[in-house]
């Protein structure tokens, strides 16, 4: 596939990254631990030991990691903040020195002419606020209004966008569901109060930024698929729909519909949330932008063992079906379903085994993903979804949570040994394909 798909002229190109996956500097000048801190120091739950220690040490490199997205020609970079590198205990006293590791990173991009866009929580909770029972605890839903507030205050005139959560789902459901991420839980009813206190802190974070008021446009990051049965089975359709309504409209429902989706209210019966009195007001907050990351889609199989999809494009590294037209059924579907403001995609990208062969990263399968998947954008575009722009999920290699740094997302190869970054062909690619964009 090499026909170049033509966007708008405005469209915006970006990469992406989150604070727990590279920046390292742990403790450094003042930063408080966070549950990922614990959970990576807590032996057996990180598939080859990795920690956040040092990651990328984009913490002492990020001059470097700016020079190197702006040799890429992007137009934007989105990034996260370390809650508690800016407030060590997730209430209480800022940490002047984390908000300066942040200013310094703003003045480059600006200095670049580099979009910022700013991610809240990318699940690096405050361990100060775990151990008073993280987000099983209501009141952590207001200190990560206040801390949203303090950053939109500080920052909000100058970065484009900021987004409550990245990716709720996964805090919720990998967090408490299962206890593949931190902190570690595995207890569904606790999951599904969590995701609960999720929506109802962005909700809050939404109301109290606005107060502060500033230039940035504010939303939230959801990681999304389409579900398809495996067969026509009844079975394999009433899992199909139940993976929708639990995974999708669960986040997207309350933010645009001000409930929760009744078939998975339903399903989940006893395990169902505790909700108050206004908590479906405080999250129904006008957003400005939709973050949606797109990765694969949901194949429901209910047979004994579950049926495997059988895809042309075959899988990543991490096991996922690489699936491109599931992003223009799941924006079609979205648009139909939903009054949405502008999408951007946020995050889309693949893990490949990647080798360093004499000096060049050779990664033709991930051209090959994006290609597709930008044809697969364009596609829902064209059908008249809203999309304003594209980042590619990862500008570097990082820490990939419970697989450690044995799974290679970046466009850009890095030897953890040494630190040095080398642009892979996808990223001399992506350069290229922003060119010619720029140049139409
Ligand atoms: O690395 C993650 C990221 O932190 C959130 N979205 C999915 C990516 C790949 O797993």
């Amino acid at each position: 596939m090499s026909e170049l798909q033509h966007f708008p002229p405005s469209f915006t190109w970006g990469v992406a990254t989150s604070a727990f996956q590279i920046e390292g500097g742990a403790t450094a000048d003042g930063k408080g631990p966070s549950i990922w801190d614990t959970f990576t120091h807590t032996p057996g739950k990180i598939i080859d030991g990795g920690t956040g220690d040092v990651a990328c040490d984009h913490y002492h490199r990020y001059a470097e990691d700016v020079a190197l997205m702006a040799s890429l020609h992007v137009d934007a970079y989105r990034f996260s903040i370390a809650w508690s590198r800016v407030q060590p205990q997730g209430k209480g006293a800022w940490n002047e020195a984390g908000f300066a590791f942040y200013d310094r990173l703003l003045g480059e991009l600006e200095a670049r002419n580099i979009e910022a866009h700013v991610t809240l929580y990318h699940w690096d909770l405050p361990q100060g606020l775990q151990d008073e029972g993280g987000w099983l605890n209501r009141d952590t839903a207001k200190h990560f209004a206040v801390y949203a507030a303090e950053v939109a205050r500080r920052f909000g005139n100058r970065v484009k966008t900021i987004a409550t959560h990245n990716e709720p789902w996964c805090s919720a459901n990998l967090g408490y569901g299962n206890a593949q991420f931190a902190p570690g839980v595995a207890d569904l009813k606790q999951s599904i109060q969590v995701s609960h206190h999720l929506l109802l802190s962005h909700g809050l974070a939404m109301q109290a930024m606005r107060a502060v008021g500033s230039s940035a446009r504010l939303g939230i990051v959801l990681n999304q698929w389409t579900a398809d049965p495996a067969t026509d089975s009844q079975a394999d359709r009433d899992l199909a729909a139940f993976e929708y309504s639990r995974s999708v409209e669960w986040f997207m429902d309350p933010i645009f519909k001000g409930r929760y989706p009744e078939l998975a209210l339903k399903a989940h019966g006893a395990n169902a949330p505790v909700v108050h009195d206004n908590d479906f007001k405080d999250i129904q907050q006008p957003i400005d932008f939709l973050g949606c990351n797109y990765y694969f889609r949901a194949f429901c199989s209910a047979e004994t063992p579950p049926r495997q999809p059988q895809p042309p494009l075959g899988f990543t590294d991490m096991g996922w079906e690489i699936y491109p037209q599931g992003l223009t059924e799941l924006l079609l579907k979205l648009n139909a379903a939903y009054e949405l403001p502008p999408i951007l995609i946020t995050e889309n990208g693949m893990a490949n085994a990647d080798q360093l062969v004499g000096g060049r990263v050779p990664d033709a399968k991930r051209i090959e993903y994006v290609e597709h998947h930008l044809a697969a954008l364009k596609k829902a575009m064209d059908a008249g979804v809203k999309v304003e722009g594209y980042f590619l999920w990862s500008l570097l290699d990082n820490f990939e949570w419970n697989s450690g740094y044995a799974k290679r997302f970046g466009i850009v190869h890095v030897d953890y040994e040494t630190q040095v970054r080398t642009p892979k062909d996808s990223a001399l690619w992506y350069r290229d394909f922003i060119d010619a964009q720029r140049a139409r």
